[in-house]
């Protein structure tokens, strides 16, 4: 099989094995590099034409892995191809066509249209670098949107100060968008605009998108997030008595070489 597609059914079960995939919970999109379409191509035997309900001109011609709506993460080692599949978006970024996969008549993810309103804002964000948008359901990060208001500079302090390693891996800290319905138009363009300033943002009561340039950095950033909430819930529940003070995190990044977003220091 084409690396790039092990690589990408690996991190879909890595989510499963770390309890972030219930059910059909969870959605995976990557953006094919040039060579990577290229060495799928054997592989296309389809052209099932689909419109979007976003527009997405500054996708045209790309080629995405996505996994299936209604499909489990669980399900994508057994058969990738009906759980996952590659699709190519149109010359006017208005619809597109499945080339392979998601067979029995599956579409890609409920998630799309947030999926690639991400890609849009993330490749503007990266200077094109970023190709990963991944969205999961942890426990930890979920729970802990129910004990704090939705506001960024909230989330990213509480993280930051929950593992050392937070304000190294994310500097620019987390979003986090207010509950909304998911799987429309609506939550898409609220998300694509936060996700322009934060490499992560978190869905409240829902889970989590994170993006990044390949799938380990992309996976690590959300396992990091994840491994802080975990961290910040436990020491909330066994009595918090003292944290990494603002002074310590801006040592922290200077040693790292990293740039600290000051508007969530005190
Ligand atoms: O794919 O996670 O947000 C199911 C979901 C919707
Ligand atoms: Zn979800």
């Amino acid at each position: 099989m084409q690396k790039v597609l092990e690589d990408y059914i690996r991190m879909c079960y890595d989510g499963f094995l770390q309890g972030w995939h219930e059910r059909n919970g969870g959605n995976l999109t990557y953006r094919m590099r040039e060579e990577e379409a290229a060495s799928c191509a054997p592989l296309f035997s389809q052209d099932r034409h689909i419109a979007l309900p976003v527009e997405v001109p500054a996708l045209k011609n790309e080629y995405f892995i996505t996994t299936g709506s209604g499909r489990y993460m669980r399900n994508v080692p057994l058969a990738p191809q009906e759980n996952i599949g590659i699709i190519r978006i149109d010359d006017d970024g208005r619809g597109y066509t499945i080339l392979w996969g998601l067979e029995g008549g599956a579409r890609p993810t409920s998630e799309l249209p947030s999926h690639l309103l991400n890609h849009v804002s993330r490749m503007e964000a990266t200077g094109g670098k970023c190709r990963v948008i991944y969205h999961a359901h942890p426990a930890n990060i979920t729970a802990l949107s129910y004990t704090i208001e939705p506001d960024a500079k909230t989330l990213s302090r509480i993280l930051w100060q929950s593992e050392t390693e937070c304000a190294v891996v994310f500097p620019e800290g987390v979003g986090i968008l207010d509950w909304m319905i998911p799987g429309g138009t609506d939550i898409a363009a609220e998300s694509a605009k936060l996700i322009r300033k934060y490499p992560a943002i978190v869905w409240a009561f829902h889970g989590i998108f994170g993006s990044g340039e390949t799938f380990d950095e992309t996976f690590g950033l959300v396992h990091t997030i994840e491994k802080a909430a975990e961290i910040y819930l436990k020491a909330k529940g066994a009595g918090i008595i003292r944290t990494i003070s603002d002074d310590q995190l801006r040592i922290l990044a200077s040693a790292f070489g990293v740039r600290i977003n000051e508007d969530f220091l005190n």
